[in-house]
């Protein structure tokens, strides 16, 4: 039986008009709800329903973590700053083990991030530090994706992390509990059916309509569903190499 889409947003209304909501102080542009009428939506319904929501800064004075304090609670992770730095470096540049270090100034593919974790971050807020609009952060649900799997199927697919974690054996699901994970390389198949999932992953994302989102200036903010949809960037020219975004990883949003 396919996996049931809890509010599977009309395919035409991904790409449609914005609008913009009021939460606290802060201007929310969303999208223009499943419903029709753009009423509105809880932000947690609306970042499951479509994977992202823009927001706003009041200020360029206002911290990111400021923003992200309003919209909801910052995640404390042993070894992860609360508030990340995410500055384009080349190959030899950056850590082996991270998306810059295998594709540098490249194209980052979708994916949803810590994949190989037990339970990855549930949602993250980006924000423009310094803006480079040429390049895009890209998003896709994770309907998009799974979809068209069944049940069965998404519990018999095994994954594991690339590195063990630990001694003990991870077995990772690609979509569990209405959670979604992706990752091309961190993660690897230990089961056929999970060799054969994962071929039909990367065909769907081949022929998939990404969103690309832009970062126009030091106001500009996404918050993203790491649990509902993928995401990643596209390759950065020279001339944009300056590109900076803020990343704080958040456990819960606000209604
Ligand atoms: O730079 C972006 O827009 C997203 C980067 C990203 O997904 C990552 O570093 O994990
Ligand atoms: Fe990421």
């Amino acid at each position: 039986m396919p996996i049931q889409p809890v509010h599977r947003i009309a395919a035409g209304l991904r790409i449609g008009k914005s609008r913009t909501v009021s939460v606290g102080r802060l201007a929310v542009t969303g999208r223009v709800s499943a419903q029709g009428g753009g009423s509105l939506k809880d932000l947690a319904d609306e970042l499951r329903d479509v994977g992202y929501v823009r927001v706003k800064a009041v200020s360029e004075d206002e911290t990111t973590l400021e923003i992200a304090r309003r919209f909801g609670s910052i995640s404390v992770i042993s070894g992860v700053a609360p508030v990340q730095e995410l500055i384009p470096r080349s190959v030899e540049q950056a850590s082996t083990s991270s998306y810059g270090g295998m594709y540098g100034l490249g194209q980052f593919p979708l994916h949803t991030d810590m994949a190989h974790w037990h339970v990855p971050p549930r949602y993250f807020l980006l924000r423009c530090m310094h803006p480079a609009p040429e390049v895009k952060t890209l998003v896709l649900h994770s309907q998009d994706v799974f979809g068209d799997e069944d049940e069965i199927t998404l519990r018999r697919a095994l994954f594991r992390p690339r590195r063990r974690l630990d001694s003990r054996l991870t077995c990772l699901r690609l979509y569990e509990n209405g959670r979604c994970r992706w990752d091309p390389v961190f993660i690897v198949p230990i089961t056929n059916c999970a060799v054969e999932l994962r071929q039909r992953v990367l065909r769907r994302i081949e022929s998939a309509r990404t969103v690309e989102l832009s970062l126009e200036d030091p106001l500009d903010c996404i918050v993203l569903d790491n649990w509902s949809a993928l995401h990643g960037r596209t390759d950065v020219p020279s001339k944009c190499t300056h590109r900076i975004l803020e990343r704080v990883y958040l456990d819960s949003v606000k209604p």
